[in-house]
């Protein structure tokens, strides 16, 4: 009997001498030299849905905020949450498989190993960003569906948040844990009435700016404004960078990480003093905000300010509520957060900070384990999760006045606004919107919360990155040994000073992160760092 699978991994053969890791966010490369791994992990996806007795399997072709060129693919589990670490590993043994045949062997050794029968169903969806690579790499994908004889469903271009949605509402569908319907208008119409809802009688102020980085973001914000109250009534909203048929345009100067990165307004942004205005990474699963000042003075309100005004928020409307007893609320953060928002959340809102490594994967777990768990990585990577206990007592919490009502139905809403299933940009930035509305404030009310630590985050080049390890979530370095103690010595010289270095997951560079009292002492102290790791690095 011809063998499919080898068939599907002979369409498209592995190129010489490359290896690939399913890294923090799936594999990501040159689009150039990704058509194996694609092929590849649409049998791994193939697999893992018949492990899981034929629930629906995302696979999401992306490279997020990387230049054009670049592309990328990462697996959704069941309930739209990130791949298991267990098959991140099987992912980057099948990648890295030399023959069609090898690729076959492994497949049915998976499938010995996990007790698979390779004729059960499997199910899979598909969606993808707008690189130019996109329908070459889906072409890829589905060879290998194919091959492994897979029911699949392609839904075309979406965000990454879309995808995870619809890879939720696909598995939950008919049961009682329905996340909504698994369509493109499902996804709108939910969010947007969800936004309605929160909103109440307030109204946002002002105009918003969107800016989507020349990326799949921005046609799917146009749609969804279709669906959200006329502008009169709601939310006046103008998208700019919004150019997907010049995908070369992708992530360059705009987009959340330009933003981030830059401590700045895309040049293309027109928008006023006292605007907000916010971007969207290139497969908006991150956004951050900002806006000038009278002055002409740029602010960033990056993940760590949305985490700190969400946070503030929801503890608002659950001691509103009459829930301050069963409910907790608790923030999940990474290193990069600023000392300045720790401090804030810990002292002024009250609540308790858990730090883990970067990475989405990570925070939402740690996540998993609260209450209600609000996470954001400070570059704008975030959402809040409701354990179903919490849910189940707020659906069951009778108000005992009209104020608690009102709470209450606005709790409720936000919990439908915000998207579960992983951190997405259009949901976060609705429910932005709708707690500013419901403060009365506008950007410059958000930034006077706290002041941030002035701090510098600088790329190291070392000759092998993985000599850098680390412990106590990425905060201090074991090894090479001995840097810590010169890295400690350096922080004790300003104040406040902290600072960590940590190979990056995505790039081959180290990142030293410093922060102290003035700008100064984090510049001198991320110098002093980066040298420590450069010769270190040697
Ligand atoms: C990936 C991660 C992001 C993390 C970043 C760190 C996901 C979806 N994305 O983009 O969470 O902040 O990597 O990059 O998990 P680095 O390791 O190069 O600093
Ligand atoms: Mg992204």
């Amino acid at each position: 009997m011809a063998d499919a699978i080898a068939e599907a991994a002979r369409r498209h053969p592995a190129p010489e001498g490359l290896v690939y890791t399913y890294g923090t966010a799936g594999f990501r490369t040159k689009a150039e030299v990704l058509d194996s791994v694609m092929t590849r992990c649409g049998l791994i996806a193939a697999l893992r849905s018949r492990a899981l007795k034929g629930k629906w399997i995302g696979v999401m072709i992306t490279a997020s905020h990387n230049p054009p060129q670049d592309n990328g693919v990462k697996l959704v589990e069941p309930l739209g949450n990130m791949l298991q670490e267990e098959w991140e590993v099987i992912s980057t043994v099948m990648a890295n498989k030399a023959t069609p045949e090898d690729v076959s062997k492994y497949y049915h050794e998976i499938a010995a190993q996990y007790k698979i029968d390779l004729s059960s169903p499997a199910r899979v969806v598909v969606a993808r960003d707008t690189r130019a690579s996109g329908a070459r790499l889906l072409n890829c994908v589905t060879d290998g569906l194919k091959g492994a004889d897979v029911e699949y469903k392609d839904y075309g271009f979406l965000t990454t948040p879309q995808l995870h949605y619809m890879v939720r509402c696909l598995n939950t569908e008919g049961t009682p844990e329905s996340y909504g319907i698994a369509t493109e208008k499902g996804y709108y119409e939910k969010f947007a009435q969800a936004f309605k809802t929160a909103l109440g009688s307030k109204r946002p102020q002002g105009h918003l700016t969107v800016d989507g980085a020349n990326g799949v973001g921005g046609p799917k914000l146009t749609e969804l404004i279709k669906y959200l109250p006329p502008k009169e009534e709601g939310l006046d909203i103008s998208v700019i960078n919004d150019n997907v048929i010049k995908p070369e345009s992708l992530n360059v100067d705009c987009g959340a990480d330009f933003v981030k990165t830059n401590q700045r307004a895309p040049p293309s942004s027109k928008a006023g003093p006292g605007d907000r205005c916010c971007s969207l990474d290139g497969d908006a699963d991150r956004i951050v905000f900002y806006f000038r000042d009278a002055n002409n003075m740029f602010h960033l309100l990056d993940g760590d300010r949305i985490a700190t005004l969400v946070a503030s928020f929801l503890g608002d409307l659950v001691r509103q509520s009459g829930l301050a007893e069963s409910i907790k609320i608790g923030v999940v953060q990474t290193a990069y957060a600023n000392g300045a928002a720790t401090n804030y959340v810990e002292k002024n809102l009250k609540l308790k900070v858990d730090c883990t490594a970067t990475g989405v994967k990570y925070l939402h777990h740690a996540a998993e384990k609260l209450d209600v768990g609000v996470y954001f990585e400070a570059n704008g990577h975030g959402t809040v999760i409701f354990s179903a206990d919490t849910l189940e007592t707020i659906e069951k919490h009778e108000p005992r006045s009209p104020a608690q009502k009102e709470a209450l139905d606005v709790l409720s809403a936000c919990i439908n606004l915000i998207n579960q299933a992983v951190g997405d940009a259009l949901s976060d930035m609705l429910l932005v919107e709708v707690v500013l509305a419901h403060k009365n404030w506008g950007p410059q009310e958000w930034l006077s919360t706290y002041d941030d630590l002035p701090n510098r985050l600088l790329k190291v080049i070392v000759a092998d990155r993985r000599i850098f390890e680390t412990t106590d979530a990425e905060r201090r370095l074991v090894k090479p040994e001995g840097i810590q103690k010169e890295i400690d010595q350096e922080v004790q010289k300003v104040r406040q000073g902290r600072s960590f270095a940590r190979a990056s997951g995505t790039e081959d560079a180290v990142r030293v992160y410093a922060e102290a009292a003035t700008r100064a002492e984090a510049d001198d102290l991320a110098r002093k760092v980066a040298d420590i790791v450069k010769s270190a690095g040697k």
